[in-house]
């Protein structure tokens, strides 16, 4: 190999395709604002998942925040600390105070029996993360919610493509918060989208996106400019198209990984207990962070370069929250590995990382 393999690649239409479609907004000289390709995108997006109410934005983080702001929501969010920093910081950008709930050692997602004890009289929300593309329990997080009568935002960011029950996983709760970032199956460049369960919330969201406009351009609420380019929703249209191919091609190169690794005493897979997963990302569990750390160096040799996601657990970070004991989430996060998986990615490169694998790990 002698370029590196880093551990993902965005997959991209032919360049000609959004490039037809950037001729119309050259025409237009329509950049942004809920253009015509925002609007294009978001319901081709919706058709294709199955949603209805929603909305593209920025980014993932910016996503999240907005669902915050959408719902007024002040006190605490019980989160995970097996996340990305950014379902942290969304939280505290928003004044809010995070609490979290430990994971499931096998799933990596919330343990949703640990929810209940955390519950105070300041608790707002949940915001669980489907982590890799895993589905959360829904229906016992939902019924949680309702007994406390509380909050649901899913941070969905890995979930485009994730179905449970026949239904996108990007249905589920109060706001379903998703990322179309450069990393992800779908990617715009920088992206994001929220799912709303309701008219009023979607309703909220569009003035949030826009600066707290109402229709009529006056101010009603605090917003901010959570707006998609057209440049943006272009790329996004052109790359909707692959969308099936692409997912298609990951699960096949994450069975590849799966096939070649499962008898090897040492390495663990992420286990799936709802729904159908997007194989988004290739994570193994060894036994030990020294074991990861030989792992990053065997790979480095061949040029690939894998990633600890996520490391470390996010309740660690002291520079911006104070500590809460996770055991299980702090011991994942020590021993987690992403290894490549993209589309472009050749089945010879699977093989050989797969072979350093065996001779590093036994
Ligand atoms: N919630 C969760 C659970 C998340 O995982 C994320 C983001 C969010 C919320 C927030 O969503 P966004 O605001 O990002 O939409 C990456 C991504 O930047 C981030 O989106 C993602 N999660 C996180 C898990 O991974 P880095 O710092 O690892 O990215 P970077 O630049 O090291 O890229 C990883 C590899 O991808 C590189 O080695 C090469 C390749 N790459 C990357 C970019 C940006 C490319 O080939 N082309 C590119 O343009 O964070």
């Amino acid at each position: 190999m002698e370029n590196k393999v880093y551990v993902t690649a965005p997959s991209l239409a032919p360049l000609n395709e959004f490039v037809e479609l950037l001729e119309g907004v050259w025409e237009s000289g329509i950049l942004t604002h809920n253009g015509p390709l925002v609007q294009r995108l978001e319901k081709a997006l919706s058709s294709k998942l199955g949603l209805e109410r929603l909305s593209l934005v920025t980014n993932g983080t910016i996503a999240l925040q907005m669902a915050i702001k959408a719902l007024d929501l002040r006190g605490e969010i019980i989160t995970t600390p097996f996340t990305w920093i950014a379902t942290l910081s969304a939280i505290q950008w928003e004044g809010c105070t995070p609490v979290f709930c430990d994971v499931e050692e096998d799933t990596f997602n919330i343990d949703c029996t640990k929810i209940e004890d955390l519950i105070t009289d300041k608790t707002v929300a949940i915001m669980p993360v489907h982590v890799f593309g895993n589905p959360c329990d829904v229906y016992e997080i939902e019924r949680i919610a309702k007994k406390y009568n509380l909050k649901v935002i899913y941070d969905a960011a890995h979930a485009v493509g994730s179905t449970l029950n026949g239904k996108s996983l990007l249905a589920f709760g109060d706001i379903s918060a998703t990322s179309l970032h450069a990393t992800k199956l779908l990617n715009t460049g920088e992206g994001g989208a929220l799912i709303a369960a309701s008219d009023d919330l979607d309703n909220e969201i569009s003035k949030v996106r826009f600066f707290g406009h109402n229709e009529n351009k006056h101010i009603v609420r605090v917003g901010t400019n959570g707006k998609m380019t057209e440049i943006h929703a272009a790329l996004g249209l052109a790359n909707l198209k692959y969308f099936d191919e692409v997912l298609t091609d990951r699960k096949q190169k994450y069975l590849r990984y799966q096939n070649s690794l499962e008898n090897l005493a040492g390495i663990k897979f992420q286990t799936f207990d709802h729904g159908e997963i997007n194989y988004s990302y290739f994570p193994i569990v060894l036994e030990s962070e020294s074991h990861v750390l030989q792992v990053i160096d065997a790979l480095g040799e061949i040029n690939v370069v894998p990633r600890r996601y996520f490391y470390p657990s996010v309740n660690l970070y002291s520079a911006i929250v104070p500590y809460q004991e996770c055991p299980v989430s702090e011991n994942l996060a020590s021993r987690i590995l992403c290894l490549p998986l993209y589309y472009q990615l050749k089945i010879e490169e699977i093989d050989r990382i797969t072979s350093v694998l065996k001779l590093t790990i036994n």
